[in-house]
């Protein structure tokens, strides 16, 4: 059974790899997520590149970690606090890149459902406006060092 597990995820990384080469693809990169505590919340991150001539959105997420997942962004109000806002959709510009990182966009996990662990292991699926659903396992890591605090868990 763990061969097995672990063939699937071979295969989805080597699928990933194929899909940075192929130019008629979205794919995600560099996708990570953070750790949390059962019935807290986390993010997930990501890089997503549109290879198409056509633009696309991403337009939503789900898992099996989460109550709910949302797409957000954080920004900077203008009294120097940071605000998250909930978006319909996170646009994917032809040929163009779209990151999704701690202080901006970002896959919101809503009541995590289990502790989430660095090392550990969630499964995210992207939902598209114009194209399939894409299934990632994505890796949990810790977010220190990255600043922040008094944000209750909810940090972007
Ligand atoms: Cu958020």
């Amino acid at each position: 059974m763990k061969k097995i597990f672990f063939s699937l995820i071979l295969t989805s990384l080597l699928l990933a790899a194929c899909g940075m080469k192929m130019p008629d693809e979205v794919s995600a990169m560099n996708f990570w997520a953070r750790s949390g505590m059962k019935d807290g919340n986390s993010a997930a991150y990501m890089m997503l590149q549109n290879g198409t001539d056509a633009d696309d959105e991403l337009i939503g997420a789900s898992s099996d970690v989460a109550q709910a997942v949302e797409l957000h962004l954080s920004q900077m109000k203008a009294d120097g606090t940071m605000e998250m806002i909930q978006q319909q959709s996170i646009a994917l510009p032809a040929g163009g890149k779209t990151e999704l990182k701690p202080g901006s966009y970002h896959v919101m996990l809503i009541g995590l459902t289990r502790d989430l662990k660095a090392g550990d292991e969630i499964s995210l699926t992207l939902k598209f406006k114009n194209r399939a659903d894409l299934s990632l396992t994505i890796p949990v890591k810790d977010a220190e060092g990255m600043g922040g605090g008094g944000m209750e868990g909810h940090m972007p």
